[in-house]
């Protein structure tokens, strides 16, 4: 099997070159001013295969420099997310774990902010989180979890020591993996008969309706639609039994899959498919259409931030996203433009941006003294966020999104 920058890692045909980044930094690696000479870049590709339509980076930095004991993403961040994933935990063990000794596992459980509801409710569970400190914060709170890669090999040792599941769940992680057939090859193996794998991504769809080009960053290997997953399922005698679209993270999907024959078949899957054809998601011209999309967001932002600095303006970003990362350095944004990131997460204050080298400060820093601009690059949050920041818009604060597209808000 053919591996590498220009063949598809789904059925290895030649990848179309449909977005080029260019050089870009790991997008969670903060750094110190020590650290900036010895800083890791890539080449961010975005490629699109005209055989199997999967979407996905032609190349990847090896999953060590991207997921370790330092890792500075913690999920339990967002108040939104965590009751999104208390609602995705009910429905799973409402719908599927109402067997005695039922079992559920879940791989990039991170600090456990779902797998905690099935650990309070007395549910057998597994969280495999390969990065260490944020698996820790989940064993601290009694979640089960082991620090490891997941792929088929381990697969195997699971279902020595704890049987098969009925339940296989995983949010934001299945794009992260580059090693999809060891990935889809190991649920296989630990599905039981009737057991269901539940998982969602960032959609396709969604990327190209809105321009969220920083959706793409070393992280998310692929960009999933149900056309390009439906083709993966099948190889592996698996298929997709229903879909349905999550207002999270900008516009995400959530696939059910099941043993081929075990299940009904819905049909929002024939809808959603019929849906992504409408949408162009086999045509390579639609990601022509995206790549130009991108270039106008970004020429629009970086007028709009080299405008507001020619009026004396102050504009300090809101929240160190990994997306952000693509942005400031696709876009070219420095601090010159962009005085300081506030970030809620302890370990990426006192740090620099990744690439871009902006200054991340502790959140207490942009209410001490709010900017005349707050460039949102949680704009996935904005529902949250700005319901929560009443008195920056009371003191005559402006909101700058770029997605969809780039404006001013507020
Ligand atoms: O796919 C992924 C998603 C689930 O999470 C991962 N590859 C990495 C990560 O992506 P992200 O960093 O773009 O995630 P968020 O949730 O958009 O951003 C989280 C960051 O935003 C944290 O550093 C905390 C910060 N934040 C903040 O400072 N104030 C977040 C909120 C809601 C706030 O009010
Ligand atoms: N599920 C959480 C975390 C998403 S971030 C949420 O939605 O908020 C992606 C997580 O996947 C990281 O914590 C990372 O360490 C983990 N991960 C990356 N590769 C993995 C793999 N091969 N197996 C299991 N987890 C993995
Ligand atoms: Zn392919």
């Amino acid at each position: 099997m053919k591996n590498g920058d220009n063949y598809c890692r789904v059925c290895n045909a030649e990848l179309k070159l449909a977005v080029p980044f260019g050089k870009m930094p790991i997008a969670n690696g903060y750094l110190t001013k020590d650290d900036f000479d010895k800083e890791y870049f890539f080449e961010l590709q975005l490629g699109f295969c005209p055989n199997c339509y999967m979407v996905q980076l032609m190349t990847q930095p090896d999953r060590e420099k991207m997921f370790h004991e330092n890792y500075a993403f913690f999920s339990s961040t967002s108040a939104r997310m965590a009751a999104h994933f208390k609602e995705f935990a009910d429905l799973v063990i409402k719908g599927y774990l109402q067997s005695a000794n039922s079992f559920v596992v879940e791989i990039g459980s991170n600090d456990g902010i779902m797998l905690q509801h099935f650990a309070n409710s007395g549910i057998r569970h597994l969280g495999i989180e390969p990065s260490a400190n944020v698996a820790q914060v989940a064993i601290d709170k009694g979640i089960r979890t082991i620090t490891r890669f997941f792929d088929e090999q381990l697969a195997g040792e699971i279902v020595e020591e704890y049987g098969q599941a009925n339940a296989f769940l995983g949010a934001n992680v299945m794009c992260h993996i580059p090693y999809l057939h060891s990935v889809v090859a190991g649920v296989n193996i630990l599905l039981k008969p009737e057991g269901v794998l539940i998982f969602e991504d960032p959609y396709l769809g969604d990327i190209l309706e809105k321009t969220s080009y920083d959706q793409i960053y070393d992280e998310h290997a692929f960009y999933f639609s149900v056309t390009s997953t439906s083709y993966l399922f099948e190889q592996h005698g698996l298929e997709v039994v229903d879909v349905q679209p999550q207002n999270v993270h900008g516009g995400s999907m959530r696939y059910v899959i099941a043993h081929q024959g075990a299940r009904p078949v819905s049909i929002a899957v024939v809808a959603q498919r019929a849906k992504e054809d409408a949408l162009g998601l086999r045509n390579a011209e639609t990601f022509e259409g995206l790549r130009k999309n991108i270039e106008h967001s970004r020429d629009a932002l970086l007028n709009l931030l080299r405008n507001l600095k020619q009026n004396g303006k102050r504009v300090v970003g809101y929240a160190a996203t990994s997306k952000s990362t693509t942005v400031t350095n696709y876009c070219g944004i420095t601090s010159d433009l962009v005085e300081f990131i506030s970030d809620t997460t302890p370990i990426k204050q006192g740090k620099y941006s990744p690439g871009a080298h902006i200054p991340i400060r502790p959140y207490a820093e942009f209410q001490a003294r709010y900017p005349d601009y707050a460039l949102l690059f949680g704009w996935n949050h904005a529902e949250e966020i700005i319901a929560k920041e009443q008195q920056f818009k009371a003191a005559g604060g402006k909101w700058i999104v770029y997605v969809p597209k780039v404006q001013v808000v507020g």
